[in-house]
């Protein structure tokens, strides 16, 4: 394989691997904060989800020669990156509907293509993933659906959630093609298959009619079908926020690799504990035998 090759598949899969984890972080704020019983059990299993989705990752960043503890470092030492999005703060319950509408809509949109990528234990593991995205993403619009037929406040919040996460979720798909410096290299060995530029105008065809749908404003005043190219035309994109949060100056950089930091701190007797009922068990095997 190609070092190169190599190192760029470890680069995108353990950025990744982390966002599923960093992103467990936004939406866990509203597990105990949940409006219904069955709210509150589909946001546990969705953010659960996106743990295991962390882990495939990892296993699969593993099989290109790299150990999962070098992985988490990088991310606790704020070396490795992860998505962008996960550094805004969510505020109101309709944010938990905001994400999975739009943020696991997004995801799915630039996901479902690696299922097809030339590494194949990157492109098994999307497969199942891209499975739970899409429930994700629907019990995002559900909730969404729900606000937008509730009472003025509900609506209200509703559309707040969306004039929040729109812009966000836009700059999830990346730097301009213009500007992108991997995927030129990325789509010649496959690992890409569309650009960044096509992915964010396809997730915008299709959300733009789901927001007239609920009834919400998309914050944008330049969003408008355009007959010509058959795409929504859109707006600026504000790249200078898009920068800062890569910097670690976003809403909540700080604030999320600190309860990383904190987790990984306070989990560590559980695994110091696990290993050695591990290693008890098999010398007790090995007595055995
Ligand atoms: N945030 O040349 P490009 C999810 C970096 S999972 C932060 O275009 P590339 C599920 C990029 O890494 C969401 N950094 O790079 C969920 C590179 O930095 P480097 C994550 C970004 O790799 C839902 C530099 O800028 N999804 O949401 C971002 O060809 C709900 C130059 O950029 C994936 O990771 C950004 N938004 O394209 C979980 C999918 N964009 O490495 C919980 C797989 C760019 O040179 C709740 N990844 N950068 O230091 C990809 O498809 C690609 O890596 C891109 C970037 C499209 C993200």
């Amino acid at each position: 394989m190609p070092e190169a090759y190599r190192q760029t598949l470890i680069r995108q899969i353990s950025q990744h691997a982390h966002s599923e984890i960093v992103g467990m972080l936004p939406e866990g704020n509203w597990i105990s904060r949940a409006p219904t019983l069955r709210r509150k059990a589909v946001l546990i299993a969705k953010v659960q989800d996106e743990g295991g989705h962390g882990m495939y990752l990892y296993s699969a960043a593993e099989t290109l020669g790299i150990e999962r503890e070098q992985m988490l470092q990088q991310l606790l030492a704020g070396t490795a990156k992860y998505s962008s999005i996960f550094n805004y703060p969510t505020l109101t319950w309709a944010d938990v509907g905001a994400i999975g509408w739009l943020v696991d809509g997004a995801a799915i949109m630039n996901q479902i293509p690696i299922c097809r990528c030339s590494y194949g234990p990157y492109a098994r593991a999307m497969v199942r993933i891209c499975k739970e995205e899409s429930f994700h993403q629907r019990q995002g619009f559900e909730i969404m659906l729900a606000l937008a037929r509730g009472t003025p406040a509900q609506q209200a919040m509703a559309q707040d959630a969306l004039s929040r996460w729109w812009w966000p979720s836009i700059m999830m798909f990346g730097p301009s093609d213009t500007e992108s410096k991997h995927t030129a290299q990325s789509m010649r060995w496959k690992i890409k298959r569309f650009t960044n530029d096509e992915l964010r105008q396809k997730f915008i065809d299709i959300t733009a009619p789901q927001a007239k749908f609920l009834g919400l404003r998309i914050p944008d005043p330049d969003l408008a079908w355009d007959e010509a190219s058959q795409h929504f035309k859109f707006g600026e994109i504000d790249w200078s926020e898009f920068h800062a949060v890569l910097k670690g100056n976003g809403p909540c950089n700080r604030e999320r690799l600190e309860a990383r930091r904190s987790a990984q701190e306070n989990g560590r007797w559980v695994r110091e504990a696990a290993a050695a009922h591990a290693e008890k068990q098999r010398a007790r095997a090995q007595q055995a035998a």
